[in-house]
């Protein structure tokens, strides 16, 4: 895989670097993205219809269920090289910060240190009711369990649509723009919002933005480097081609 001299370049130069990730960077671990098609029994459903608080209300059941799920889907993956090497970037470099949309915990589980997850973690667990985490549950299928305190149904601590996304995770992405050298933009369709502004605010900022993605997306014009290709295999090569091989 041949990657720009002066990328290389700007990559062995810098001290921080930010990764920004979406659902294609989980889909080499075989987790479908937001945009492939729901697989089997969820396959009439689009997610953007059940990860909603709306959906929760009418069918608490179905959406507790979609999450059983997709928990039990999560746990029996593995993190992929796309993740790894975003690990391995930390041992080359002073500060590596993830800022992730997924809610897998992939980037964790590979190792990561500094993750900011934008829209919530899926084995976490809160009240619809009073909002309170709720620890200790069994989150397997069935119907959604009910809150110690009061007694209002369990639902995950994820950020759902019309949802706003937690204010210390929003503060540690601005930050993280504030103080990185290069912002790689990877596996993102860049349509949600208001995730899909920090390439923009990256590229305003005056950082270096990398694109990874196997397709074109709607931020291509905002990147300086578009790289076409799937997350686990263009990371592991452009941690080599910069970092190891310069060696
Ligand atoms: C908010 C947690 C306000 C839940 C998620 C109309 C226009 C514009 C915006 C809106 C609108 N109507 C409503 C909105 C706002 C809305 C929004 O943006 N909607 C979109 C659909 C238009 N946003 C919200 O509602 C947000 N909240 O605005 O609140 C507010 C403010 C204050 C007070 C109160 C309210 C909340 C958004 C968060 C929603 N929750 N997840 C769960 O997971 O169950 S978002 C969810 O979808 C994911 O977390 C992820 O972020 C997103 C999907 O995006 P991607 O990660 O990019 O994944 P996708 O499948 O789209 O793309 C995959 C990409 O990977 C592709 O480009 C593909 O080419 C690439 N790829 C594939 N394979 C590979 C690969 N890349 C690399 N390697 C590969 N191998
Ligand atoms: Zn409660």
């Amino acid at each position: 895989m041949h990657f720009e001299p002066d990328l290389l370049e700007k990559l062995r130069a810098a001290r921080r670097i930010a990764v920004f990730t979406g659902a294609g960077v989980s889909g080499e671990s075989g987790i479908p993205t937001f945009r492939d098609a729901q697989t089997g029994l969820w396959a009439q459903f689009r997610a953007e219809d059940l990860a909603t608080p709306e959906a929760f209300r009418r069918d608490p059941v179905t959406v507790w269920n979609w999450y059983a799920w997709r928990r039990k889907l999560i746990r029996e993956v593995m993190p992929n090289p796309a993740h790894l090497a975003i690990v391995q970037m930390e041992r080359l470099i002073e500060h590596v910060t993830v800022i992730t949309q997924n809610v897998d915990g992939l980037h964790r589980r590979a190792g990561s240190s500094d993750v900011v997850e934008l829209h919530g973690n899926i084995f976490d667990n809160i009240c619809s009711a009073c909002r309170q985490p709720v620890e200790g549950i069994a989150d397997e299928a069935g119907t959604p369990p009910t809150c110690p305190r009061c007694n209002g149904l369990v639902r995950p601590g994820v950020v759902w649509f019309g949802e706003a996304l937690p204010e210390a995770a929003w503060i540690r992405a601005a930050e993280a723009l504030e103080s990185t050298d290069i912002f790689f933009c990877v596996g993102t369709s860049s349509l949600v919002e208001p995730a899909a502004s920090l390439p923009r605010d990256a590229r305003a900022l005056g950082r270096t933005v990398i694109q990874i993605n196997p397709a074109p997306t709607s931020h291509d014009q905002i990147a300086q480097y578009v790289v076409r290709g799937k997350a686990g295999e263009v990371l592991p090569a452009l941690v080599r081609a910069a970092w190891i091989h310069a060696a």
